[in-house]
Formats: C-alpha cells, sequence, structure tokens
C-alpha cells in the first residue's frame, strides 16, 4: 500500500506513535509518506520505503496567524494525486482530519477513493478539542473520517463523552520496540551519574504543566525527609523546568536532582533506573511509562486517565493520587527497600509491556486500513 501519515514532529508521543508506525509499515514493503512541518524526531536516518514531505506555510503581512491547516490541506491533495495514495491516516485530530477532509474533498472523486483514518491521541480530545473555540470542527471532522482509532478504552470513552461521533471508535493501543527498549546495564553511565552508588529515579517528558514535574520535586524532599536516598533524573525540558529547578533550590534538594534536557536515547537512562515516575494531570496512554516498562523499571504514576491500563497497581508499580506527592515518596521507598518487590515489579513491567509489541500492533493498523477500504468499495458499488 501507499500510506500517507501526518503527525507533529516533535518529541510529544503522537509524533513518536506515527513514526514508529511508518518504520513498522515500511519493514513490511509498504512505502509510507510522513508529512509534518518539520522532520520528526524518531525519523534519524534514511529509511527505505520512507518518504518525508516538509509542509512550508507561507508568511505574509496580513496573517498574524499562518494557516498551517490550509497548507497542509494543499500540499495533501497533491501527495495523494502524486503519490497514489491508497490510505492517509492522521495522527492528532487537530487540524489534521480537517485538512485531510479538505485535500480529499479538493480531488473529487479521486479523493473519495482515499479513506481517512484518525487516531485520536489525548489533549485533542480532552482538552484543545474539546473547546468551544474547536469543539464543532473537530465534531465534523470526525464525522468524516472513514475509520476513528483511540490509543485506550479511556480515550474512547472520552470521545463518546464529549463529542457527537457517529461511529465506531476502535482502541488501537499504542506499541514498543523491545528491542530497542530493553534492559542493557551500563555500569560506567550509572556511576556518572549517581557516583555515590544512590538508586537512580527517572522522570522522562516534555515538561508542559500538565506534566505537574513540581510534584517530583516535592516527592524528593518527601523522601529525603523519611530518611531516603536517591537520584532523582529529569530527561526533558518544556515551560515548568525553570520552576522545578527554583523549587528543588528553595526545599535544598537540588543536589539530589540532575536535569540532563531533552535526550535521543532515553532506552539508555531508563536501562539504569530503578524507578520511573509519572505524576502527570492528565495522560491518556502514557507512552512514557510504557517504554520505562519495557526496560523493566517499575513505575509509580498518577492513577488517571489511560495510565491504569499500562500500569498496573501492586503489579508493575503503584498508581497514586494526583499531587500526592508523599503516597509518591511512600511508594517509592517501599521499592527502594525491598529488593525482592524491585525485582518481581521489574519482572513484570517487562512481561506487560511485551503486551504492546510493535509487530502486532502495526499488523493491527493494516488490517484497520483494509477495513476502510473495503468499506470505501462497498459504499461505492
Ligand atoms: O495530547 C497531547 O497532549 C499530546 C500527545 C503527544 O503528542 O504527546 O500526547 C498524548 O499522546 C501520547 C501518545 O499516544 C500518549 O502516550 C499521552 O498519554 C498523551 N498525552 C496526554 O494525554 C496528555
Amino acid at each position: 500500500m501507499n500510506i500517507g501519515i501526518v503527525c507533529y514532529p516533535t518529541f510529544g508521543g503522537s509524533g513518536v506513535v506515527a513514526t514508529e508506525l511508518a518504520k513498522g509499515l515500511a519493514k513490511k514493503g509498504h512505502t509510507v509518506h510522513i508529512i509534518s512541518y518539520a522532520r520528526p524526531a524518531r525519523l534519524e536516518a534514511f529509511e527505505t520505503h520512507i518518504v518525508y514531505h516538509e509542509v512550508t506555510v507561507q508568511s505574509y503581512p496580513l496573517f498574524e496567524y499562518p494557516p498551517y491547516g490550509l497548507a497542509l490541506a494543499n500540499m495533501l491533495s497533491h501527495i495523494i494525486e502524486n503519490e497514489s495514495l491508497d490510505v492517509l491516516h492522521v495522527h492528532y485530530a487537530l487540524p489534521h482530519t480537517t485538512s485531510a477532509y479538505l485535500a480529499c474533498q479538493i480531488l473529487g472523486d479521486r479523493g473519495a477513493e482515499v479513506p481517512i483514518v484518525t487516531t485520536l491521541h489525548g489533549t485533542d480530545i480532552t482538552l484543545v478539542g474539546r473547546d468551544p473555540s474547536y469543539k464543532r470542527i473537530v465534531d465534523f471532522s470526525l464525522n468524516q473520517s472513514d475509520g476513528i482509532t483511540a490509543v485506550s478504552e479511556y480515550l474512547k470513552a472520552e470521545t463518546i463523552r464529549q463529542f457527537d461521533i457517529h461511529q465506531d471508535v476502535v482502541v488501537i493501543p499504542n506499541f514498543i520496540d523491545l528491542e530497542r527498549f530493553s534492559r542493557v546495564p551500563n555500569p560506567v553511565l550509572r556511576y556518572e551519574l549517581a557516583p555515590e552508588g544512590e538508586p537512580l529515579l527517572m522522570h522522562v517528558s516534555n515538561f508542559r504543566k500538565v506534566k505537574r514535574v513540581v510534584v517530583l520535586v516535592e516527592m524528593m524532599a518527601k523522601l529525603l525527609e523519611k530518611g531516603g536516598t536517591a537520584k532523582l533524573i529529569m530527561v526533558g525540558d518544556g515551560p515548568e523546568r525553570l520552576k522545578a529547578e527554583s523549587l528543588a533550590k528553595e526545599l535544598g534538594v537540588l543536589r539530589h536532582i540532575r536535569f540532563l534536557g531533552k535526550q535521543e536515547q532515553v532506552e539508555q537512562l531508563l536501562s539504569m533506573s530503578d524507578v520511573f515516575l509519572l505524576p502527570s494531570g492528565s495522560e491518556t496512554f502514557g507512552l512514557a511509562a510504557l517504554e520505562a516498562m519495557a526496560c523493566g523499571v517499575p513505575v509509580v504514576s498518577t492513577n488517571i486517565g489511560g495510565l491504569p491500563e499500562v500500569n498496573i497497581h501492586g503489579e508493575t508499580g503503584y498508581l497514586v493520587e494526583l499531587d500526592d506527592a508523599e503516597a509518591m515518596a511512600d511508594y517509592t521507598l517501599k521499592i527502594l527497600r525491598d529488593d525482592a518487590l524491585k525485582q518481581r515489579l521489574s519482572t513484570n513491567a517487562r512481561a506487560r509491556a511485551e503486551v504492546f509489541e510493535q509487530s502486532k500492533v502495526v499488523q493491527v493498523y493494516e488490517e484497520f486500513y483494509q477495513k476502510c477500504l473495503a468499506n470505501m468499495s462497498k459504499k461505492k458499488a
């Protein structure tokens, strides 16, 4: 098949999932066209069967807000024609689903042959998409899609609750490359990060407000108060980093925390971690937790959104209530102080990650494309 995949290019999970899906499909012999405004972070090297198309938005003195959604629609209409696309798969509804619909409308009969598949990821439903300034257009555009998928049962339920969808929303969970994300000990790097042999706690995110990184600083203060020792490694960057650093200074815990900024090969860092922490205020799936679990790292996360579908309380780690830094510190200490428990959670975490193995989920997407194509032919007949 010739498959078009539209995504955001940034370190965020939807771009990662879209790019890894493209790689998985390309490995199976499909030709995949990735369309975005910048080269996706996970599309590091040249890949046979993957073509990258960059959308450029012309600026003009009148445009305070250059119309990216229109430039994307215009480009998609060309790609559908020139590359003979069979399927157009957009990740994150806003504005991608609307642009895809517009591109197909521009092409008339040719556009009507190409199914649009929308994968919902998170705030396209739970936050920005349901804002009154976008809600109607998201509702309309989703109903024009030929297939809708959501990354968790939680997100499916939220989509049905918040929007007036006239078709099924199919859950296709996120997935993981179990070869790339596996535990490979690296004593030298571990020593560099924790020279006094402290246990390593890890957090990886884009440090947006929703990730609640300041709670981790509070958690660290509590853990030290309770007599624990650990080094907290904060990977990533974003708007809340400065606030977290300032709080760490204020609480006198800065020397127990290292802010590493954005890192490409997080699997190396995850591989030497003892506990992964995810205090998010909203998370439809929590790909970062899955990546840690694949590296055999127990997860302490909030009991929110789709996280309980990934991190099983008492089996792969623990779930705590929102902003409960105390409970986070208690569970972290419980794991650090009991080697047998840590080993059991670690083994279970890896086993749970195996349920989300990449090639299985890629195949589910392939079958979903086929189903959408078959439905289109039925409609035409
Ligand atoms: O929805 C967002 O805020 C962005 C999106 C992204 O691009 O990172 O994140 C969501 O999609 C990920 C991949 O499916 C999920 O693992 C994240 O849980 C989800 N983020 C939120 O729901 C906040």
